[in-house]
């Protein structure tokens, strides 16, 4: 008898993985801890790529992912406060969808339980064992599955389930922090980046009444130094023009920017997606993408296990996918390293500022750098 795949955690990658398998008719079980309230209104990314867009149509899920507004051909650059966009040269890029994190987790959370999908919340569990796989709810029962999906995020108990020994934690940090705000303010296009000698700044629309704005900020500053005054007036010097529209802040936080990928993704019958196995930098907007990416090469690997007995795919998972987070983390280094340096330097210098401009400008003149940005921006580099 077959057991089902537990799936720790209802984030992105979780939700995904259960509709993937369900269309499948491979039986699966989604626990998570949270309520069903707070995790449909927990707000973070904004972009599904056209690979992750693929992966719902691939299935017929693609209604799922949300509104369903394309992704504008160009990024809203400005720079030293003047308008410089950039046009993406890739027209696959046209097949993204511009929705916010939390609407395409309710569209996944709604359509999973109308087809009957077996999902738990208010439910923390732990791994009790990951070779005969068992996981432990609050309550004390015990469940079984045939796999363990880690889908519970980089503070989650599936990596830290795996001996130490056995994995490999690679981490770099950029020196610098993001003071990312979430207000309601409505955002004129999709996407506004201004490259400053103060540092970066950037305004992302989230759904019709919100949007995310970010600005670099040194590392040990806090909440506290960024009253809502302050805010708008900084990001009014490095857009080069005053914020007119200042709706209620209602979120403000620092994130340290960082990357992590944990080696190797699989241990035993458990395996890793998502944030549990890897973080990248959000100026990269690939966070949420490569856990949609691990989803669909997991709900594959599993297909072709059950369907033909073969756990080929099953052990090249972690070496797969791997290969694939590197390369998009060293996109997400570039990228976060050209934008903020191209603007300020910090402790890096004058050189690493001419430089990093030099790449920045690239980006307009050449046809094949332009097309390089453009495909990792689609997901399909
Ligand atoms: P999630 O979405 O965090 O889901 C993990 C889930 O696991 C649950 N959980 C447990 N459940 C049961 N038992 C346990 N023991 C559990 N432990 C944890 C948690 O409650 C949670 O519901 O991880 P997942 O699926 O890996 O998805 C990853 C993405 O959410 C993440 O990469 C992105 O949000 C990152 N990110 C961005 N990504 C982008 O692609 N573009 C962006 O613009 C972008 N902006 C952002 C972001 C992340 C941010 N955070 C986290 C600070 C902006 C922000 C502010």
């Amino acid at each position: 008898e077959t057991k089902p795949v537990l799936i720790i955690g209802a984030g992105v990658s979780g939700l995904a993985l259960g509709n993937f398998l369900l269309r499948e008719g491979i039986g699966c079980v989604v626990f998570e801890r949270r309520s069903r309230e707070y995790v449909e209104h927990r707000q973070r990314a904004g972009v599904i790529d056209t690979r992750a867009t693929r992966a719902f149509r691939k299935r017929g899920l693609e209604d799922r992912v949300g509104d369903g507004v394309p992704t504008e051909p160009n990024l809203g650059f400005r720079v030293d406060g003047q308008p410089r966009p950039l046009g993406l040269s890739v027209e696959e890029h046209r097949e993204g969808r511009f929705c916010p994190q939390q609407v395409l987790v309710r569209n996944l959370i709604s359509g999973f339980r109308q087809e009957g999908g077996d999902l738990r919340f208010d439910t923390e569990v732990t791994v009790e064992d990951h070779e005969n796989p068992r996981v432990r709810l609050g309550d004390g029962s015990i469940i079984e599955g045939d796999f363990i999906a880690g889908c519970d995020g980089s503070h989650g108990v599936t990596r830290a389930a795996v001996p130490e020994d056995r994995i490999t934690r690679h981490t770099h940090e950029y020196g610098y922090a993001w003071l990312v705000i979430l207000a309601e303010v409505p955002a004129h296009q999709q996407t506004l980046m201004a490259i400053h000698r103060r540092g970066f700044a950037a305004q992302f629309g989230r759904g019709p009444q919100a949007s995310r704005f970010y600005l670099q900020c040194p590392l040990n500053d806090t909440t506290e130094d960024w009253p809502d005054e302050r805010i708008w007036s900084e990001l009014g010097t490095r857009f080069g023009e005053p914020i007119t529209t200042k709706g209620a802040i209602v979120e403000k936080q620092l994130v340290p920017l960082r990357s992590e990928v944990l080696s190797p993704m699989s241990h035993g019958r458990l395996h890793l997606l998502g944030d549990a196995a890897h973080i990248v930098p959000p100026m990269s907007a690939k966070g949420m993408n490569l856990a949609l990416y691990d989803a669909d090469a997991f709900a594959d690997a599993l297909v072709h296990y059950y369907k033909n007995d073969d756990p080929g795919l099953l052990d090249a998972y972690s070496d797969t996918r791997l290969n694939d987070v590197w390369n998009y983390q060293a996109f997400a280094t570039w990228f976060t390293n050209t934008v903020h340096d191209a603007g300020d330097p910090g402790d890096r210098g004058e050189f690493h500022h001419r430089v990093a401009r030099a790449d920045f400008e690239r980006l307009y003149t050449s046809g094949t750098a332009n097309r390089l940005l453009s495909e990792f921006v689609a997901g399909l580099a």
